[in-house]
């Protein structure tokens, strides 16, 4: 706990009353179940739009950065889900920022985008009325990965479990730890032998999996990083009917039919949206 109040920088709460806080927080509201429903309605990838203020590759990418102003244009227009980026030191996000949104009438699903390492994470995430969270693979043992997931089911919240195509973890431990700071001691030593996906399609419980396009170590963007993933393991995914997320990188009609054809179910998208004057008039464009 110690350490994540470092990490963190928030004010700590004890771990008791933060699990108070977040079963007394009204229900929440079903992510996987609207996302399906979108894919299903519409017959393209379901939205789940991200507010976001800044990103260590692009630095500030909107100012004049109003966070609710912003959920509710996604809204207005169209998109499924919404993910709030909490992550401060590199996003310039907040937990204040997710608490506005859940409170100012959107009634989207939303994620919390953090870096979770601890549990604390997640009941505090959930206290602010997220209905999911981001786990992701590379900086997770698989342990780790199934305690966080009954903890989600426990609280009704949606786990979305990130993977890459390129295993960097090494690398994306170094991202996590500048992140989150030195203090850390994240043992990666449990997870640096094995393909991310084929770890994730192993454990029990897992519904939605995002692939990530953009590399946690260069930031370079790759979109056929979901073709690939998708060509070798879609069978055993549609098998378990686990819903697939391409995040990242996704700039055109174009990009969101090209992962489409490749099998995703929804896509994530932050910069190509909040960039734009208007970013609801970019869902519809
Ligand atoms: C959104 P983009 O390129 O549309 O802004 O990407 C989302 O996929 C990206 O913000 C993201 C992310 C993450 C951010 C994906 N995985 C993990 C922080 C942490």
């Amino acid at each position: 706990d110690k350490e994540i109040e470092v990490a963190q920088g928030h004010a700590k709460r004890p771990l008791e009353e933060l699990i108070q806080a977040a079963e007394k927080a009204p229900p929440s509201r079903d992510f996987y179940g609207a996302l399906e429903a979108a894919y299903k309605r519409n017959g393209v990838p379901a939205l789940i739009a991200e507010v976001k203020k800044a990103s260590p590759s692009r630095g500030v990418l909107r100012e004049n950065f109003n966070p609710v102003e912003i959920a509710q244009a996604y809204e207005k227009n169209g998109a499924a889900c919404l993910s709030i980026l909490t992550d401060e030191k590199y996003f310039q996000g907040s937990f204040e920022n997710l608490e506005k949104v859940r409170t100012s009438g959107v009634k989207c699903p939303l994620l919390c985008k953090e870096f979770v390492i601890d549990k604390w994470q997640i009941y505090n995430a959930r206290s602010k009325g997220a209905d999911a969270i981001l786990l992701i693979a590379a900086v997770l043992p698989d342990l780790d990965i199934k305690y966080f997931l009954r903890i989600c089911k426990d609280l009704g919240m949606t786990a979305l479990i990130e993977v890459q195509h390129t295993i960097q973890f090494i690398l994306s431990y170094l991202l996590v730890n500048l992140t989150l700071g030195s203090d850390l001691n994240i043992d990666i030593s449990i997870v640096h032998d094995e393909r991310e996906m084929e770890r994730v399609l192993k454990i029990n419980g897992v519904k939605l999996i995002g692939i990530n396009n953009r590399s946690l170590e260069t930031f370079v963007v790759d979109t056929s990083n979901t073709k690939m993933l998708l060509e070798k393991h879609g069978d055993s995914i549609r098998e378990k009917g686990i819903l697939v997320v391409g995040e990242s990188g996704l700039f055109t009609p174009d990009d969101v039919a090209y992962v489409q054809n490749a099998g995703v179910s929804a896509v994530l998208v932050g910069e190509s949206l909040v960039k734009q004057e208007d970013p609801g008039r970019a869902i519809a464009g």
